[in-house]
């Protein structure tokens, strides 16, 4: 993808559920005017989740997600059907499709189930409205239970009800937009704000990362004025400015030498802590890092991160965190560490988990991974948080929110 475009974890992430033929490829299809997913007779066509980032009006920025069918068998099989409940978490809005010719299965059930407990915003396709006779959607609201609002009759090979599926999928996934802001809610127009970003061998060619570029873009929308430097710049800069910034924002590895550049009387915080709390859960992570003071010998940490392909992150997550912690602890820590999509679905052996910033995950995955944290009791943090914690200055750069400071005593 490239840079110009909407981030993919700024997208609504919409996703087909289904047995295997009901049409799910077919219906992705139709919906999106599209031949994005393979389309087959042969049951179990598709056996990897297929992913298009796209505009779809009224919607916008989206990416469409193709599953295999959630009825596979054998090992292979249930290895897809797994794969197809991995896509559920990051699921905006789900879209189940159901063979009209065949009516809803305990599987359907089952999903429904799944995506209602999850609150995901839903609607029921019955498809093959062109082959079906009688009053098949009417058959599938009574065997899953669900009003008539719910469900729509569609046909991907005739176009029948496939305009009315895509407004009822973009109704569905607005109802869930809420206005979340990195920033913004604590600034003014025209006030200051000063970004911190190290240049090092670590930063990434020729551009800035995500996290930085979307707080300049927060920042510019609400009238007030960035100005960013390299942490070698900022003593002077803020020196010379004239006007006192209202924060300073910076990035998490240059912590120490920013926050003593930067006099007491001006509230100091980093990127880490902003998207925490823009993302999922400030209050968990700052709780979650206190477990450092409980670790013994021999106890392992997960370090996780979101994306495979960042070098500083990757640099951050496999040599600096574990260095800081046992440094920290002077405990013999094991560490394990994952990336990308996989994340553990047995999180007990942790003690602490330690997450990257998440600037690849949408919110809804990022907030999957902490409740799985939270339902088997296991603290989890993030890098950012971590690196301040074991740095002394987790309490001064949550001091904007004082609600998560008294967390620290
Ligand atoms: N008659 C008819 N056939 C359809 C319709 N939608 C899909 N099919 C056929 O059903 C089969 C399975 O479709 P596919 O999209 O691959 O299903 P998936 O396994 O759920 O992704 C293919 O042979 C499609 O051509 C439809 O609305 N009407
Ligand atoms: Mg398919």
């Amino acid at each position: 993808m490239s840079m110009n475009q909407t981030p993919m974890s700024e997208r609504v992430h919409i996703g087909f559920f289904g047995r295997r033929n009901a049409g799910k490829s077919s219906v992705m299809n139709a919906v999106t005017g599209q031949d994005l997913a393979v389309v087959s007779e042969v049951r179990g066509t598709t056996t990897d989740p297929v992913y298009k980032s796209m505009e779809l009006l009224p919607l916008g920025p989206v990416v469409m997600m193709d599953t295999p069918g959630i009825d596979d068998e054998g090992e292979l099989g249930s290895l897809r059907v797994k794969k197809s409940y991995q896509v559920l978490n990051k699921t905006d809005a789900a879209v189940l499709v159901v063979d009209g010719t065949e009516g809803a299965s305990p599987e359907d059930a089952a999903l429904i189930d799944r995506i209602r407990k999850k609150n995901i915003p839903y609607v029921v396709a019955v498809n093959k409205s062109d082959l079906a006779s009688g009053d098949a959607e009417g058959k599938v609201c009574q065997t899953l239970g669900l009003e008539g609002e719910k469900v729509i009759s569609v046909s991907a090979s005739s176009g029948e009800g496939i305009h009315e599926l895509k407004e009822k999928i973009a109704q569905i996934a607005m109802a869930e937009e809420t206005e979340k802001r990195i920033v913004g809610d604590m600034i003014s127009p025209s006030d200051f704000i000063v970004l911190v970003v190290p240049i090092d061998k670590a930063a990434p060619k020729g551009r800035l990362i995500l996290p930085q570029q979307q707080t300049i873009r927060d920042i510019l929308d609400s009238g007030a004025v960035s100005i960013v430097v390299k942490e070698t710049e900022l003593k002077e800069t803020l020196e010379h400015l004239g006007k006192k910034p209202k924060m300073v924002i910076t990035d998490s590895q240059a912590f120490a030498k920013v926050a003593r550049d930067t006099p007491e009387d001006i509230l100091l915080t980093s990127f880490s802590i902003l998207f925490a709390r823009y993302k999922g859960n400030l209050r968990q992570a700052v709780e979650g890092v206190t477990a450092l003071e409980t670790l013994e010998d021999g106890d392992t940490i997960l370090i996780s991160e979101g994306c495979t392909h960042h070098r500083q992150c990757d640099d951050i997550g496999t040599v600096k965190l574990p260095r800081w912690i046992r440094k920290y602890t002077g405990k013999e820590i094991r560490i394990e560490t994952t990336s990308g999509t996989e994340f553990p679905d047995d999180l007990e052996k942790y003690k602490l988990i330690v997450h990257c910033g998440g600037c690849m995950l949408n919110e809804r995955e990022m907030k999957y991974r902490l409740s799985c944290a939270r339902d088997q009791g296991v603290p989890m943090t993030n890098y950012g948080i971590l690196i301040a914690y074991v740095k002394g200055i987790l309490k001064r750069s949550v001091q904007v929110f004082p609600e998560i400071a008294e967390l620290l005593g």
